[in-house]
């Protein structure tokens, strides 16, 4: 059988050049607590994501978690179900209650024109999630949390590098989330940031993060423990040099695919959305059963046993989580329960090769009728 072919694989720079950075780590036995690196690391994002603020963090989990709680927030919580747990994990772990709202058909991003009427007077946030890199309805969401007074964190883990109207995507809302994830487009091999407007929400990260410590004999706040270490900031610190021909790479592959697959009745591939710069995190394709000829499952299961990992990202919908023992309605979610059976995320990353890309294009399209 031909190589296995996974839904992506990790951005790395060349070993030579991750030991050259890594070598003054020996020299200062610095490994963590806001060393050199993870301070170079973060100056150089500031200017990377075009940000005024910036606090780097564990990974992009406890970026979204830490920012919620340093909101201080009571109440309920407007969010998405389609998406990563991470998103509704952060909310339920802060003690707040999600409220799902339904998503576009287009871009799988939250359906903005709802949000209202999801608000109640215990209200105090909306959580959307820029899916796939797919930028949500900014001026809509934007405009609502203002009427109300509501806070806005978008979770952006699958953004990186992406500018909406020629800004920078960790402009947008109070704060953006980032994930450094080894498989997102842009890796620390874990690690994550925020990006924030009110210099005072980086205060309270900086508590969150590192214990409340503000000097040896001065405990300030009840903090935890979410830092990122030298090695980590190290690896990031390399991969931003490569980062602008990692997403041109990508975006040969994502031409390939629509090239490939776009005219074939049955299969949707969302358009690049007007006034974005995409990074082309994720290749998903919706596939409808009727038209195609051929089920989700089933392209799935071909794919698998021509040693293709396609995965169901973001199946199934966090407001069906066993974890939450039948808490949430999903029929209140319906477009995104009907686009969650449907949802397979392709292959891609940088060095996948085109004869691989045409490889899987050809078991898809073998799937027809
Ligand atoms: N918000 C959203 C919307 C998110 O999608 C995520 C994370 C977060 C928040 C939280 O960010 P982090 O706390 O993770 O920074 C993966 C990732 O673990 C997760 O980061 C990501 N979203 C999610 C969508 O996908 P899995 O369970 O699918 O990962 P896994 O281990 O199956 O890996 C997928 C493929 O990646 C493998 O088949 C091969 C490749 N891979 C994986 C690893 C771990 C590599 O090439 N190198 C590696 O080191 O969750």
């Amino acid at each position: 059988m031909a190589d296995t072919i996974l839904v992506t694989r990790s951005s790395m720079p060349s070993l030579d050049e991750y030991v050259e950075e890594i070598k003054t780590i020996w020299d200062t036995h610095w490994l963590t607590n806001m060393g050199p690196k993870h301070n170079e690391f973060a100056e150089k994002l500031k200017e990377y994501l075009g940000v005024d603020y910036i606090e780097l963090l564990v990974n992009g989990h406890m970026a979204l978690e830490l920012t919620i709680q340093a909101m201080n927030l009571k109440g309920e919580v407007i969010t998405t179900p389609f998406t990563f747990a991470s998103t509704t994990h952060a909310i339920v772990r802060n003690g707040l209650t999600p409220v799902f709202c339904d998503i576009e058909p287009d871009t799988y991003t939250i359906n903005a024109e709802q949000i209202e009427s999801l608000i109640t007077d215990r209200t105090c946030l909306i959580l959307p999630v820029h899916v796939y890199g797919n930028i949500c309805n900014i001026e809509k969401i934007e405009a609502v949390a203002k009427k109300y007074e509501l806070k806005v964190i978008y979770d952006a883990a699958h953004t990186f590098g992406e500018t909406y109207q020629g800004k920078g995507i960790g402009t947008y809302g109070d704060a953006s989330c980032f994930s450094f994830h080894a498989t997102k487009v842009f890796n620390s091999i874990e690690g994550g940031a925020v990006c924030f407007r009110d210099a005072r929400l980086g205060d309270a990260l900086w508590d969150l993060k590192n214990f409340g410590i503000h000097g040896p004999e001065e405990i300030a706040a009840v903090g935890a423990n979410a830092k990122m270490n030298e090695f980590c900031a190290a690896m990031g610190i390399c991969n931003l040099r490569h980062i602008d021909e990692e997403i041109a790479k990508r975006k040969m592959v994502a031409l390939r695919y629509r090239e490939r697959l776009s005219d074939t009745p049955g299969i949707k591939i969302s358009k690049e959305q007007k006034n974005v710069t995409p990074n082309y995190a994720y290749f998903p394709i919706v596939i409808d059963e009727n038209m195609f000829g051929a089920s989700r499952s089933e392209v799935f299961s071909r794919l698998e046993k021509e040693g293709v990992g396609a995965r169901k990202y973001f199946y199934p919908l966090t407001n069906t989580f066993s974890a939450f023992h039948g808490r949430y309605d999903v029929e209140k979610t319906p477009v995104a329960l009907h686009i969650s059976k449907r949802i397979l995320s392709l292959p891609i990353y940088a060095d996948l090769e085109m004869k691989d890309v045409d490889r899987i294009c050809n078991v898809i399209l073998e799937c027809k009728i």
